[in-house]
C-alpha cells in the first residue's frame, strides 16, 4: 500500500526538500509513498571516505568506485527488499510513461545515482538490475532523474492526485499520443477565444474533437511517436 522508494545518493539533503514539498510531500504525509536515502559515503572505510577515483586508461575526471555503491545497494536490499534496483545512466533504457506504469505496479524501487564522469561498469553488471536513462543528455548526477521517476510513478498511485482512482484511468490518456490542448477561464483572453466545441456542452463532440487533436498534434510534432502508434494499431 505504501510505495517505497530508496535513493542511493551522495546528495539526499538536496533531494529531500523538493520531495517533501508540494504534491509528493502530501503523498508522503498520507502514507502513500515513503522515500528513503542511503549515502554511499557511509559505506566507505578509508580515512578520506572516498567514493571516486581516477579512470583506468586515463582521461579527465573521476569515476565512482564500485564498493561503496555495492554496499549501499546491499544495505537497501536487506532493509527494504526493493522490487528492482535501477541505475540512472545515459546508457540505459529510456524512461517513458509505459515504464512509469510498469514501475507503478512494482510497489517499491531503489534508484542508484552516480556523480562525476560516470560509474564503474561493474556496478551496472553486478549490483543493479537495470540501467535507466531519462533521455539523450548528460547531467552532473542521477539525482534529477531519480526525482523524475519518483514523481512520474507517484502521480499514478491511487490517492496521490485529486481523484481517488489515480491517474491510471488511462482509457482517455493513451500514453502513446500527445495530450489534447486544455483551456480554462477567461473564455476570451487578449482577444483569443476558446474553441467553440468545448463550450457546447456536447460531450460526445468534445471527446471526438479531443481525440482528433491528439492524433493531429502527434502526427505534426512527434513523428517518432506517430510511427509507433500506427505500428501498434
Ligand atoms: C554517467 C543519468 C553519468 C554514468 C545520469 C551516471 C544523465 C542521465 C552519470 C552514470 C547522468 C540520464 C550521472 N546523466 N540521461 N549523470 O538519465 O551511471
Amino acid at each position: 500500500m505504501t510505495y517505497r522508494f530508496d535513493v542511493i545518493t551522495l546528495f539526499g539533503d538536496l533531494m529531500a526538500p523538493y520531495l517533501t514539498g508540494s504534491m509528493l510531500g502530501r503523498a508522503a504525509d498520507k502514507g502513500l509513498i515513503d522515500v528513503r536515502y542511503t549515502n554511499p559515503r557511509d559505506f566507505t572505510h578509508d580515512v578520506h571516505r572516498s567514493v571516486d577515483d581516477a579512470p583506468f586508461g586515463g582521461g579527465a575526471g573521476m569515476v565512482m568506485t564500485p564498493e561503496p555503491l555495492a554496499q549501499a545497494a546491499e544495505h537497501v536490499r536487506t532493509e527494504a527488499a526493493p522490487a528492482r534496483v535501477i541505475l540512472l545512466s545515459p546508457s540505459g533504457r529510456v524512461f517513458d510513461q509505459t515504464v512509469a506504469k510498469e514501475y507503478c505496479e512494482l510497489g517499491s524501487l531503489a534508484l542508484v545515482c552516480g556523480r562525476y564522469e560516470g560509474v564503474d561498469e561493474r556496478v551496472s553488471e553486478h549490483v543493479v538490475d537495470e540501467e535507466l536513462s531519462l533521455g539523450d543528455y548528460v547531467l552532473t548526477g542521477g539525482e534529477l532523474g531519480a526525482m523524475v521517476v519518483i514523481d512520474a510513478v507517484s502521480r499514478l498511485l491511487p490517492g496521490v492526485l485529486g481523484n481517488a482512482a489515480g491517474a491510471q484511468e488511462e482509457s482517455f490518456t493513451d500514453a502513446r499520443l500527445l495530450e489534447f490542448p486544455q483551456y480554462t477561464r477567461p473564455r476570451v483572453w487578449r482577444g483569443h477565444d476558446v474553441p467553440d466545441v468545448l463550450l457546447s456542452g456536447h460531450h460526445a463532440n468534445i471527446d471526438t474533437w479531443r481525440q482528433q487533436q491528439r492524433l493531429k498534434r502527434t502526427k505534426d510534432r512527434r513523428p517518432d511517436l506517430w510511427a509507433r502508434y500506427r505500428d501498434e494499431q
